[in-house]
């Protein structure tokens, strides 16, 4: 059903001829990641060696995935494309509408009948042009594609930032805007620029409380929530080896946190086994026969430092379970010292909920792993104190544990099993209580973090830890405890402890499933109707954006210099809104709403340079709008961190906003901007953020002779009549000029079709 094993043939069959080619043009030995990309290389380019960091390159990506709150706009996009059908195989997978409530079932059905209108939009597009499609309740995204579509040496690009997941089967996997999921979908070449190589060599092996997700907290605390940016990090050494294929997965999928363009492993045993488990030994054994190019080069591995940008080294041996947080991904605390940084802090001890699952979480050895401390709950006669909920990846993982008699040790221990979707993780949580905004703590196996991000409350504080830790401080409910060295009291006023967790990687029974939820596209589309009614307040058909002027852009207004952390749930908030991700005009109600303004330290408070009132940032947008006005907004370090969502680029497109001004861009956004015909650029001097001043009206200049490697000057002309002005950096080529002035790539692709 799922996986195109001919595809696959075809890559494995030119894998050894491209290799040897990459051979001679890099005259060196090659890392795993430096093979997979050459391998992929959109033709006729591969004549010399790219410069890591700097050249942008063309690649041909083997598929494209899609969830189903991207989708929308990715496929709103690809219907003005004018191709018949998709040119590499895709699938849609709807997971991130479904709002967690009431435990899976009511759940399902109440997210079928809300989102009626997109599921039947998505399912219906998705038979026009040749797109599998993944039914609600089917799983989430990654784990999905890791179960059918992922393979080793393959290149895959998906709408979503934890698209990253399938590193774990040896994928370089890369989450991208819906903007270049239409090119490739069109049959066009999908550019990125060659990505630096950071390697983490392991050494050591797992034991005890600590696993696979402890591996990525570390990581992230060294390289922080930017230190990946333009990096893909490749890992190895005999610690990779001894992870399981879906532990690998966790490792890579939160390395969308620190920024990294994507993580990878080499081929080997686990992630062979993992294959044959979900039901796919052809792949394996294909995989067998070219896995000298399935992973790195004896010498590179014997010598990391002189063929990576940056080398990290973990004693999995010596590693520490980790809880990161709060409010950001990268504060990494080793679990024997977190304790006294609550205490210290003064965040809230008292644990409310503890939620494992998710993407990067939900697999048959994590459920097993966090089942065993479960039933210890259940046989020493403890409580949970703290409310606890499971989120299976897949249909096929939860039909499974729940067939192994997992999921009745969580229901013994109080836990709810909500859908197979993203549900808490991104907002989808109606949890109650949450409006009163208390302040309070909850831990999850998830892998974000961010203000807001799980129940809307500004004041939840949300740490980030393996599954087994998170519930055995859900039977604790309190965050000072530590599964390792403490007692608990039990019902009987024992002192009882928790014993290392066990798992199990793969099924011993295998795995199973009734319905995977896969619904498989006509062979010929070319009949079936896509609807989109115009009163729809979910669904918009795009119109194109104006293309430039031709002229610098001047009297710009300063619409917010934002503060400090701007993610992508900032500048287009998740959860309520996700209901409009298909409609442009309606979601742009929510732009930056949730970033601080730098001059009154609020949200969603800026002032109205024509009035000199303060008000909400998209009612204040749509007035400069309105009186032709256009605008700017000023940004701070890694703006436009999290998410894959274009949104955030496009909603500012809508209403208006020229450029977006920062001290440094997250990758994804930063092409979303330039896709979506907007400035995206960087201060020369980071000092000169300081020099914006809160009435500035901001010309740009030197857009009539706008070039590659050439900077850009901005006047601040501020309210007292002085000026400032600055040199501004961007990154933008000679084609992503042209999309610049053709007011969006969208526009250049329209143009061709006819
Ligand atoms: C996320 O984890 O933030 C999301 C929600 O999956 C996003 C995609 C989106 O905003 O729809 C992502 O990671 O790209
Ligand atoms: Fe869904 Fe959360 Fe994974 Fe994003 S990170 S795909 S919201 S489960």
């Amino acid at each position: 059903m799922a996986f195109d094993i001919e595809m696959i043939k075809k890559v494995y069959d030119n894998l050894d001829a491209k290799v040897n080619a990459a051979r001679k043009v890099v005259n060196k030995p090659l890392t795993l990641t430096e093979k997979i990309l050459y391998a992929h290389l959109w033709d006729g380019q591969a004549s010399t060696a790219f410069e890591r960091g700097k050249s942008y390159v063309d690649f041909a990506p083997d598929r494209v995935a899609m969830q189903d709150a991207t989708a929308q706009m990715a496929l709103l996009q690809f219907m003005q494309a004018g191709r018949p059908q998709v040119a590499v195989p895709s699938t849609v997978h709807c997971d991130h509408l479904i709002q967690a409530k009431e435990g899976a079932t009511k759940d399902l059905a109440t997210a079928n009948n809300q989102n009626k209108e997109v599921y039947d939009f998505l399912a219906s597009v998705s038979n026009k042009y040749g797109i599998g499609f993944w039914k609600p309740g089917a799983g989430i995204i990654h784990q999905v594609v890791l179960e059918n579509y992922a393979f080793p040496g393959g290149m895959m690009i998906g709408t979503d930032s934890h698209t990253v997941n399938a590193g774990g089967l040896g994928m370089v996997a890369i989450g991208v805007g819906g903007a270049d999921a239409c090119d490739v979908m069109a049959g066009l070449p999908w550019e990125l620029k060659f990505p630096k190589l950071i390697g983490v060599k392991l050494t050591g092996k797992l034991s005890g409380w600590t696993s696979a997700k402890d591996v990525i907290l570390k990581v992230a605390g060294i390289l922080t929530v930017k230190g990946g940016t333009g990096a893909i990090v490749e890992y190895f050494g005999e610690g990779a080896n001894s992870l399981s294929c879906t532990g690998k997965g966790t490792i890579c999928n939160m390395g969308a946190e620190i920024g990294a363009t994507t993580s990878i492993f080499g081929y080997d045993v686990k992630m062979a086994d993992y294959l044959r488990g979900t039901g796919r030994a052809d792949v394996a054994e294909l995989a067998d026969k070219v896995a000298v190019h399935l992973t790195g080069d004896e010498e590179v591995y014997a010598n990391p430092s002189a063929y990576f940008d940056q080398v990290i080294e973990i004693n999995l041996s010596e590693l520490e379970p980790h809880i990161n947080g709060p409010f950001t991904p990268d504060l990494a605390w080793p679990l024997s010292k977190f304790a006294a940084a609550v205490k210290e802090a003064g965040w809230p001890a008292k644990l409310e909920v503890g939620l494992i699952g998710s993407c990067t979480n939900s697999s048959y050895e994590d459920i097993s792993r966090a089942a065993s401390i479960a039933q210890q709950a259940v046989d020493k006669n403890l409580v949970a104190k703290a409310e606890f909920t499971i989120t299976p990846g897949s249909e096929q993982v939860r039909y499974t544990v729940d067939r192994d008699g997992y999921l009745d040790i969580f229901g013994k221990m109080g836990g709810v099993v909500l859908a197979n979707a993203c549900g808490p993780c991104i907002g989808q949580w109606a949890r109650h209580g949450a409006e009163k905004q208390e302040k309070n703590s909850i831990i999850t196996s998830f892998n974000r973090n961010f203000a807001k991000r799980a129940d809307g409350n500004p004041n939840t504080h949300s740490f980030v830890a393996s599954p087994e830790i998170v519930t055995a401080f859900a039977i604790a409910g309190d965050l000072t405890f530590n599964p390792v060295t403490d007692t608990l009291t039990n019902e009987k006023g024992e002192q009882v402890r928790l014993d290392e967790p066990q798992g199990i990687e793969l099924p011993i029974k295998g795995f199973a499933v009734e319905d995977a939820g896969y619904q498989a596209p006509a062979e010929d589309g070319s009949k079936v109707q896509v609807l989109v009614s115009e009163t729809s307040d979910r669904l918009q058909l795009l119109a194109p954006f104006a293309a430039w002027e031709g002229t610098d852009v001047t009297s710009l207004k300063l619409l917010i210099k934002a503060k400090g952390k701007c993610t992508t749930d900032h500048i287009s908030m998740a959860g309520p809104w996700l209901k409009f991700r298909g409609h442009l005009d309606n979601i742009s109600n929510n732009m930056l709403i949730g970033a601080i303004n730098f001059f009154n330290e609020k949200a969603d408070s800026v002032k109205n340079q024509l009035t000199g009132e303060y008000g909400a940032v998209p009612a204040t947008q749509r007035a400069y709008k309105a009186a032709g006005i256009g605008s700017i907004v000023v940004g701070d370090e890694n703006y436009g961190e999290g998410s894959s969502r274009e949104h955030a680029a496009m909603e500012p497109r809508h209403l208006g906003v020229r450029a977006i001004l920062v001290k440094s861009f997250a990758r994804i956004h930063e092409t979303n901007l330039k896709k979506q015909g907007m400035l995206a650029l960087t201060f020369a001097n980071p000092a000169d953020y300081d020099k914006i001043q809160e009435d500035d009206t901001i010309d740009i200049i030197g857009l009539t002779s706008f070039a590659a490697n050439t900077p850009l000057t901005v006047v601040l002309n501020h309210k007292d009549g002085s000026k400032d002005e600055i040199k501004v950096n961007h990154t933008y080529n000679d084609q992503q000029i042209e999309w610049f002035k053709a007011g969006g790539a969208l526009n250049i692709i329209r143009a061709s079709v006819k």
